[in-house]
């Protein structure tokens, strides 16, 4: 993978911490310029964003991280068996829930020599980091603090690789920005590393709108997390009162778009960028997360050189995962 000096967690040079800022700065100008307005759903996970999203992970509507892991559960052993990985690579790392049973399979197959997470949120990487280190001694753990929509660097790492991409975050990028990505990965790959990725299958609209809209409003809270954040980081004055969740399920596109609607005129200062107005109802897009039936992960990964060797749909029909490797 390519040039830039990711932060390998733990040391915290400024100079990436300063960047990601103006990044930040330089996204939501872009983004609430923009027509219709949008903001990245890379800026939810700062601490407290994680934090919700961890909690979303327990809700009753939301089937996604479940349904993942009994998955994983039943079929890690044969994965690994047939992998033979001695590195764990994981976009994306979050908590490391699932990541538990991957390592754990891997010690089984009697190879786990590194891990290593990547994750856009530095704060949550590292406290997931501390916690495996004193779980998984005999691992090296080498955390990597990054927005897996930029090239990166990856530490030395003993071979076979398993690289994985779990909890369908996948659905968060356009066709052409996924192919980018997995094409980012194929081309890091050597020939006996592998690649799992999970994705949320299509299936009754009203199942997967209540996933998105659960009673307790957590994802609500998810949502408005990323104008707070603003309000914390860019010392914007974003109402957060004025404006409502909404996430709704288009067939057409296969994909959930979540939007935040101002419930009255609304205007907002943000010194770095200026004055932003929302008319009545006008909303702002946080975030696209798309649905796959099989051919549509093949497409994917055929698209970005990668070949699907196994196709690993739950008996429900409600989640799948996908075992590739490089086709070059
Ligand atoms: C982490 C992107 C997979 O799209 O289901 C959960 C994030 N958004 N509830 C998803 C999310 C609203 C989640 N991903």
């Amino acid at each position: 993978m390519t040039d830039r000096p990711a932060d390998v967690a733990g040391g915290t040079p400024p100079y990436t911490v300063r960047r990601s800022r103006q990044q930040m700065v330089r996204d939501v100008r872009r983004g609430l310029m923009s027509n219709p307005k949008e903001l990245s759903p890379k800026y939810f996970y700062d601490e407290r964003g994680s934090e919700l999203f961890e909690e979303i992970t327990q809700l009753p509507e939301y089937y996604l991280t479940r349904a993942e892991r009994a998955l994983l559960e039943t079929l890690i052993g044969d994965i690994v068996r047939s992998a033979k990985p001695c590195t764990l690579v994981e976009l994306g790392a979050g908590s490391a829930t699932k990541t538990r049973i991957i390592l754990d399979a891997m010690r089984a197959q009697g190879c786990a020599e590194s891990y290593v997470p990547i994750d856009v949120s530095r704060d949550f990487l590292e406290a997931t980091a501390l916690q495996l280190r004193a779980e998984y001694s005999d691992i090296r753990i080498v955390p990597v603090v990054s927005d897996i929509t930029e090239s990166f660097t990856l530490p030395e790492m003993s071979g076979p690789v398993l690289v994985v991409f779990l909890g369908s975050t996948i659905g968060n990028f356009p066709r052409e920005a996924a192919i980018r990505l997995l094409a980012h990965l194929a081309r890091s790959m050597s020939p006996a590393d592998r690649f799992l990725l999970g994705a949320d299958l299509r299936k009754d609209p009203e199942v997967i709108h209540r996933a998105y809209n659960d009673s307790r409003g957590v994802t609500a809270a998810f949502n408005l997390n990323i104008l707070e954040r603003l309000n914390r980081e860019l010392n914007a004055d974003f109402p957060i009162d004025a404006f409502e969740h909404q996430a709704s399920y288009s067939t057409g596109h296969h994909r959930v778009e979540m939007h935040l609607v101002a419930r009255r005129p609304v205007r907002v200062m943000i010194p770095e960028i200026g004055e932003i107005s929302f008319s009545e109802g006008e909303s702002v897009r946080t975030e696209l997360s798309y649905k796959y039936d099989r051919a549509a992960i093949e497409d994917l990964v055929g698209q970005a050189g990668l070949k699907m060797e196994t196709w690993m749909p739950a008996e429900d029909g409600s989640f799948a995962l996908a075992l590739a490797r490089s086709d070059s």
